[in-house]
């Protein structure tokens, strides 16, 4: 795919229940407000389509018994998602999609599986998302995505229309974990994903981090997804998530690491969730949100 005429479709998931705090709901609105279409328009890019699936922010009173809280509305949400994304794939777009809590994920790699025969993944993110409805503290399944992509959890792919075959482990790295549950850590060892903790990013410098994690997903792959959890950023440069741990990576980590995952052309799609609004101040996060979204679609200073 060449630079120019490159064709963008951003796909907007207003869907917030599978957090751990309300709000999340807010963020594809907020990240447009703060200029989205204007910075990809900077960049000769062209919004081929801009979507809006439709969620479900009111619980309906569930007689489900699932540990996982709002499962019946995130397979819902999942399908939808799956289904715009497949779409934007097929359409030759490069998927933008807008979160959202971290649970649009499933369906995002719901309908990216359908596309690639293998998908590498970089997850940006203080967690692991790796939580299954037994495992889970929390209930929230906004920590339960990439077990539901791999197949972990009994919510899965399987009852997905249009999804294609699980996530393979050895192609998904995360970047930026300083918060794990205990099962976390038991299923990354298991599993032997690749992980690079904020200690990891400490000691090997963020460029080295990038360039492992290509090596690794860009091996034997057909495409690159990058899933960006706003909360991998430290809590004073991106305030407005629902779940903020400190210690995270600071502003020009965060940008380097999107310019270099940039200049590689090999990214295919990309989502950005968790913006909060709610916890915000002068949508500082939704700004930050908008300037690394620019930063992965090729953004230079010079
Ligand atoms: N691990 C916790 C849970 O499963 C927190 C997950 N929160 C997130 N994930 N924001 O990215 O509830
Ligand atoms: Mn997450
Ligand atoms: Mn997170
Ligand atoms: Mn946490």
């Amino acid at each position: 795919k060449s630079e120019e005429g490159r064709q963008v479709a951003i796909i907007k998931v207003p869907f917030g229940l599978a957090g751990a705090r309300g709000g999340a709901e807010l963020g594809p609105d907020e990240l447009i407000t703060a200029g989205l279409r204007r910075e990809i328009a900077r960049l000769g890019l062209t919004v081929q389509r801009e979507v809006r699936v439709d969620c479900t922010n009111m619980p309906a009173s569930s007689t489900e018994k699932s540990r996982g809280k709002y499962l019946s509305e995130v397979r819902q949400v999942s399908e939808r998602v799956c289904r715009e994304v497949s779409n934007a794939v097929t359409g030759g777009a490069f998927p933008l999609v807008l979160g959202g809590d971290h649970s649009i994920a499933i369906g995002t790699l719901a309908g990216l599986s359908a596309n690639y025969s293998k998908l590498g993944v970089i997850w940006f993110d203080a967690h692991a998302d790796l939580n299954t409805e037994e495992h889970s503290l929390s209930g929230n399944v906004h920590g339960m995505g990439l077990a539901v992509a791999m197949g972990h959890s009994s919510f899965n792919f399987s009852q997905i229309p249009g999804a294609g075959s699980f996530i393979d482990p050895s192609k998904v790295v995360y970047i930026g974990l300083r918060d794990l549950d205990d099962y976390e850590k038991l299923q990354i060892r298991t599993l032997g994903i690749k992980s690079y903790t904020m200690h990891d990013i400490d000691r090997l410098g963020i460029e080295q981090v990038i360039k492992q994690a290509l090596s690794i997903v860009g091996e034997g792959t057909d495409g690159i997804h990058i899933s960006f959890d706003m909360d991998c950023l430290d809590p004073r440069e991106a305030p407005g998530v629902g779940t903020p741990v400190p210690g995270g990576l600071n502003y020009r980590e965060a940008h380097f690491a999107l310019e270099l995952l940039a200049s590689t052309n090999r990214i295919t799609s990309m989502e950005l969730v968790e913006v909060n609004p709610l916890f915000d101040q002068n949508r500082h996060t939704a700004r930050l949100g908008v300037e690394l979204i620019a930063s992965l679609l090729g953004k230079r200073i010079l």
